[in-house]
């Protein structure tokens, strides 16, 4: 397996003008014929350059060239490519090609599902269909026509507007369709089935009527409404907020059972995981209604960002991703609450991202080289990448911000560009200076800041001092200082808010202040204060770092009753509740006896009963670090110790705060039916922690309470804050409701894949024989990919049970992995992730897991994405 280096770029040396592709669907064999306008892009006076174009898993059936077939010596086919040694300057190809779409297990190119055909291309997948220059910088005018049987697929559609239609002899029929705007091969999609179809209708800015069309199963059909809803809320906002609108007549959603990823953007079709489309307050959570508007908004921003716009190359991957995350999480965020949104979206960036970076294989949010391109739709690439076009906002100001979009979009619409084209747009519309700014596109790892502060009682100043480093990552043993916005308020002793005015100011400054951090040490001098703040640093999170600055225990509980900003008022909460938490993994590990800790039981008491009326945020605050980013923060890993200790906690918040819980429940339950956007999801939430918290007393009467919860909810919401707890409560009641529930839902596969969820993260001791047995229960199905990461996938963040000391949940997934590799190398990577950071545990722990990825690695024929993962962890 080769690495290909970013460095390495070259331009095409042939550009495809237009392609007309004609697919002849079967139920045996799939017909494919394209034809290729081509035309060489280099100087051909020094010398010719062979036609090198991508593909396989395919027969080849012809090729002709400006119409005549070509003799076998006329080219030449490898595993990967076609090559035609002599070619004119301009010419045309004709490819004709065979593929068993019901065979293609990958989900990669044309593949089946559910009965219906349908693709997914990027990054890679087109060249799986037919030979193809299969890079993004090759952008060309595509014409399909689908042929198919009329009965058993009347839908068949692809990109753009449909042009032609008609019959066929034995009972086929055709449709041709059109996209007028140039793209990638990575955006092409075409789709065939029996589906139903719901209909509305967008009126854009400048009045344009563009039909709105949801494909779905017909036993689906009632499920579609949230997912429309939210496109022309996504419409809307991308007009109002970046002055972007929508380009086409139509604009399609298809949902699909069988998909490796949420979603596609493919121009004008977007195909989508089924999980991120239907949805029915029956069959649905608030966060899952919530990840569908997320979601839907994300593929729709693309349009711009991604599709008129697009990557030079795949190392330029974050330019698409991490933008259009930037733009759905701002999107949400003027949906829903902004500091909630702000807080949920740190919460995975600190666990997923910042474990990422901490591991074997951190990488830039611009990666150097890769083997296996899919191994990059990572989190660094989109959270990370994210958090540095937020950085970008903040640092130049939301006026220019939008400047800098506005030019990047009018200077770029059409091409295929590189993150320096971005930044520059940015640079260029701000007249600033970020040359430091750059190096976190290229620098990996998580940059710890060592803040502390000194107050001079004489002259009222108080000095904060920062310091800023990175540390080492694979290939990158030396960091430079980044660029950091760090944006910071302070509080007096009452909890109230100070000027934040910098020494030498002539008047007070504002409450909330920007500091540019772009050395390894810095001072600030902050005057005119009559006693020592509290600093309250990072606001909002202003920069993806990790951020230590010795707070003492009552700064932490001001802070978390006064603190003005969410996400710093939150992690007050947060930084207690690790501190104490991680004191009792020490106790736990020494044998010491967990005693509670009184003061910290307070504070909680005082958020609890604060009346805090955004009940969301609320429910943020009383939600404790979770397992994952509390094993973060230990030097060494010990995940039975933070499970015991986590565990004690809460029941040790919940003796105590017993009648203070089933108050605040009490208060937040409504006797009205549930509405979607009812804006009672956060009280939702809040209930459903408290009985959380209320079931860690193992108490009959709350028990009674949460069954009867499960029984009386008219939602899905409710139900899941019931079976929650009771999935992990060892009565006599639970494997009753589990089996109600499974028997109530077995038609409805986003249900019955929490039912399979809700059994792999239970803590009872038999989980990993649950789940082992559950693997020949007739509803599983390994070649699902929602299905297995419902079961294999959510055992595997189990994490008492996935690092078992005897290794037995490694092994566990190590024996399902080596069965789906086979079948789809793509998600049996993502999958191997938990295995790769064995480096942050015990000796005995570390054996255990490289034992398992090297079974991996003994494989024959290891695809290229798996050889990969193991061979950068090993
Ligand atoms: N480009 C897709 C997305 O992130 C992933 N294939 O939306
Ligand atoms: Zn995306």
């Amino acid at each position: 397996h080769t690495t290909i280096h970013r460095h390495d770029y070259r331009p095409p040396d042939y550009t495809v003008e237009s392609i007309d592709l004609r697919f002849e669907l079967g139920e045996d064999t799939t017909l494919v014929r394209s034809r290729l306008a081509l035309r060489a892009a280099y100087d051909r006076s020094g010398g010719e350059r062979p036609l090198v174009l991508d593909g396989h898993r395919f027969v080849l059936r012809s090729l002709c060239l400006d119409g005549t077939p070509l003799v076998p010596e006329a080219f030449q086919v490898s595993a990967e490519t076609l090559v035609v040694p002599s070619v004119p300057v301009s010419f045309t190809l004709e490819v004709e090609t065979e593929l068993r779409p019901q065979d293609n297990t990958f989900l990669e190119g044309l593949y089946r599902s559910n009965g219906m055909f349908c693709t997914q291309c990027e990054a890679q997948g087109f060249r799986s269909i037919t030979y193809y220059p299969d890079r993004p910088d090759v952008l060309s005018i595509f014409t399909v026509t689908v042929v198919a049987d009329r009965e058993r697929y009347p839908v068949l559609l692809s990109n753009g507007n449909p042009l032609d239609r008609g019959e066929l002899p034995d009972g086929r029929h055709f449709i041709t369709w059109h996209d007028p705007f140039r793209k990638p091969s990575y955006l092409f999609a075409l789709v065939a089935g029996k589906l139903a179809c719901i209909e509305d209708s967008f009126t854009t800015c400048s009045g344009r009527e563009v039909s709105l069309r949801l494909y779905l199963q017909e036993a689906n059909r009632n499920k579609g409404e949230h997912a429309l809803r939210s496109l022309k809320k996504a419409m809307r906002w991308d007009e109002e907020t970046f002055g972007r609108e929508y380009d086409l007549d139509c604009y399609m959603i298809v949902a699909v059972d069988d998909f490796n990823m949420g979603a596609m953007e493919n121009k004008g079709l977007n195909i989508f995981n089924s999980r991120y489309v239907l949805a029915t307050p029956e069959t649905a959570t608030d966060e899952d209604y919530q990840a569908i508007e997320e979601v839907i908004g994300h593929e729709y921003f693309h349009n711009w960002s991604g599709n008129r716009v697009t990557c030079r190359d795949w190392f330029q991957l974050s330019l698409k991703e991490g933008l259009t995350i930037f733009r759905d999480q701002e999107f949400s965020a003027d949906m829903e609450s902004r500091g909630v949104k702000r807080i949920a979206d740190v919460r995975y960036l600190r666990t997923a991202q910042f474990a990422e970076d901490g591991g074997p294989l951190a990488h830039p949010v611009r990666p150097e080289s890769y083997m296996e391109i899919n191994n990059f739709y990572t989190a660094t690439v989109y959270n990370k990448g994210g958090e540095l076009i937020r950085m970008l906002r903040t640092l130049l100001g939301a006026e220019r911000f939008r400047k800098g979009m506005d030019l990047y979009f009018e200077r770029h619409d059409g091409q295929a560009v590189t993150i320096e084209d971005f930044v520059q747009a940015m640079a260029d519309a701000s007249n600033m200076d970020l040359g430091r700014f750059r190096l976190w596109y290229s620098q990996a790892g998580t940059p710890l800041m060592e803040a502390s502060g000194s107050f001079e009682a004489a002259d009222g100043v108080f000095t904060l001092t920062v310091r800023q480093s990175c540390p080492a990552t694979p290939g990158q043993p030396e960091k430079q200082p980044l660029h950091i916005p760090l944006v910071v308020g302070l509080l007096d002793r009452a909890g109230r808010e100070l000027p934040v005015t910098l020494f030498g100011e002539p008047v007070p400054g504002p409450a909330t202040r920007l500091l540019e951090v772009n050395k390894a040490e810095q001072t600030f001098h902050f005057s005119g204060l009559d006693s020592e703040p509290v600093p309250a640093l990072l606001r909002g999170f202003s920069a993806p770092v990790k951020l230590d600055y010795p707070y003492r225990h009552d700064d932490l509980v001001l802070l978390m009753a006064h603190e003005t900003d969410p996400f710093c008022r939150w992690e007050a909460g947060q930084q207690l509740a690790a501190q104490v938490i991680l004191a009792l993994v020490a106790d736990q590990q020494a044998g010491r006896e967990l005693k509670p800790d009184p003061a910290f039981v307070a504070a909680y008491r005082a958020i609890l009963t604060s009346g805090e009326p955004d009940r969301a945020f609320l429910a943020e605050a009383l939600t404790l670090p979770s397992e994952k980013y509390l094993a973060e923060l230990m030097p060494v890993i010990d995940p039975e110790a933070i499970h015991i200790a986590r565990r004690f906690t809460i029941r040790a918040l919940a003796t105590p705060l017993r009648n203070d819980f089933l108050a605040v429940r009490e208060a937040c339950r409504s006797t009205r039916p549930y509405g979607v956007d009812d804006g009672r999801s956060g009280e939702r939430r809040l209930a459903n922690l408290c009985l959380a918290y209320l079931m860690s007393l193992e108490e009959q009467a709350i028990t009674e309470l949460c069954i009867q919860q499960y029984r009386t909810s008219d939602n899905m919401t409710d139900t899941m804050g019931a079976l929650g707890p009771l999935a992990s409560c060892d009565c006599p009641e639970r494997s009753q409701v589990l089996e109600d529930f499974y028997r109530h839902w077995q038609g409805d596969r986003q249900v019955v894949d929490k039912w399979f969820s809700l059994r792999a993260l239970s803590d009872l001791p038999d989980t990993l024989d649950d789940v082992r047995a559950l693997l020949n229960h007739p509803a599983f199905e390994l070649a699902n990919p929602n299905r297995f990461r419902a079961l294999v996938g959510a055992f595997s963040q189990n994490q008492p049970h996935f690092h078992a000391p005897d290794g037995a949940g490694y092994r566990f997934l190590v024996d399902q992995l080596l069965r789906l590799i086979p079948l789809n190398p793509q998600v049996s990577a993502r999958l191997l992730a938990p295995l790769t950071t064995w480096r942050r545990f015990e000796p005995g722990r570390q054996e255990l897991m490289q034992q398992e990825l090297r079974r991996i690695q003994a494989l024959p024929n290891l695809p290229r994405d798996v050889y990969e993962v193991v061979e950068k962890s090993l």
